[in-house]
């Protein structure tokens, strides 16, 4: 009977968890007080017989210690607890988890259609492994023009000929081709050519390219455009300049330079001491492209303007060498974490 008064006693005392310091003396004075169910247990232990005193007396004491730590150890750890909370400050801001972020080449593009967007462009996007047609034969490449050469064209199969992209200008001509001016695309997009990998090249590189065709589309709407997107893109401080280029699918064709943001047109080796440097091609869309891709071009008229944004970036940034763009080192990727 006491034996298994003391057992029930000893697993109310080992379940027992107390959530503040007014429990724990409740606790104490149930067990340990005058009335309590240790003095209860002494009064009982005087009647057993003498053969079971020794076993039973043993167990009560255990008991009665066992109260006392266990008293003591509540006390201290909610003393403990209590004291780390009064500690903590919870206005504090968090520890900000690092996640990933937005690699500098996206950053630059995103930059760029927003620019356009505001425009009235809309954003067209088409496949990288494309056929001799898109790439080369709408926009107006003769059929021995050097770009169609091995040399400078990865092919996948010849005859009909399938290859990768070297420029966007495929989306163009497939927008084109399904729809009728008005026409305001900008078309971003990895490229390939088959060059030396260098501080300056890659046999990957991204571009973005732009087409307007609609009535009387003309030169000055060009130049005007480029001029909002240089002033855009490198400040509402900057100038631009056109210098007359040739490609098979613009005429005339022009290359933009914007004046050197970093030394402000005084020049600097960035610049090679000219004060400007090179930020894309453009032009005029040859009526047989136009032609080609199904737009009648004795009623309409179109510019084209195309950029490489690992330049665009490097020239924002100050980027030295474009093989950063492809390695990754998070050393490099991490100074863009503030950029957006
Ligand atoms: C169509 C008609 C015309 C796109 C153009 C350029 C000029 C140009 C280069 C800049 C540096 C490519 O990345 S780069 O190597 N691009 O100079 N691109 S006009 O003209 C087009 C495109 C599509 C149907």
């Amino acid at each position: 009977m006491l034996s298994e008064k003391i057992n029930a006693l000893r697993k109310a005392v080992d379940d027992f968890r107390p959530k503040a310091e007014k429990e724990i003396e409740e606790f104490r004075i149930r067990m340990l007080g005058k009335k309590g169910e240790m003095n209860i247990l002494f009064d009982e232990f005087k009647k057993v017989s003498s053969e079971q005193k020794r076993e039973l007396g043993q167990k009560i004491n255990e008991l009665k210690n066992r109260i006392q730590t266990r008293i003591e150890e509540y006390r201290a750890s909610l003393a403990n607890t209590e004291s780390e909370t009064e500690s903590i400050d919870m206005t504090r801001p968090g520890t900000a988890d690092r996640i990933g972020t937005r690699h500098p080449i996206s950053l630059v593009r995103n930059e760029i259609l927003d620019i356009f967007r505001r425009l009235g462009y809309t954003v067209a996007e088409g496949p990288e492994i494309e056929d001799d047609w898109h790439v080369f034969s709408a926009l107006n490449f003769p059929p021995e023009h050097p770009a169609r050469d091995m040399q400078d064209t990865f092919f996948i199969e010849k005859n009909p000929d399938i290859l990768l992209r070297t420029h966007t200008s495929s989306i163009q001509v497939r927008t084109m081709e399904t729809r009728q001016p008005p026409i305001r695309v900008v078309c971003p997009g990895r490229v390939f050519r088959n060059e030396a990998i260098s501080y300056r090249a890659h046999c990957i590189f991204h571009q973005v390219e732009g087409l307007y065709v609609d009535e009387n589309v003309s030169f000055a709407d060009l130049k005007q455009s480029i001029l909002y997107f240089a002033k855009e893109m490198f400040g509402e401080e900057a100038k631009i300049r056109l210098r007359p280029s040739y490609f098979p699918f613009t005429e005339p064709s022009a290359e933009v330079d914007v004046s050197c943001n970093l030394c402000g047109g005084k020049g600097c080796n960035v610049c090679k001491h000219t004060g400007w440097l090179e930020i894309m091609g453009c032009g005029m869309v040859d009526p047989n492209v136009l032609e080609a891709c199904g737009i009648d071009s004795r009623k309409y008229t179109g510019f084209a303007f195309g950029m490489g944004i690992e330049r665009i970036s490097m020239l924002k940034y100050g980027v030295r060498d474009l093989r950063l763009y492809f390695e990754n080192d998070l050393r490099f990727l991490r100074q863009f974490e503030a950029a957006f």
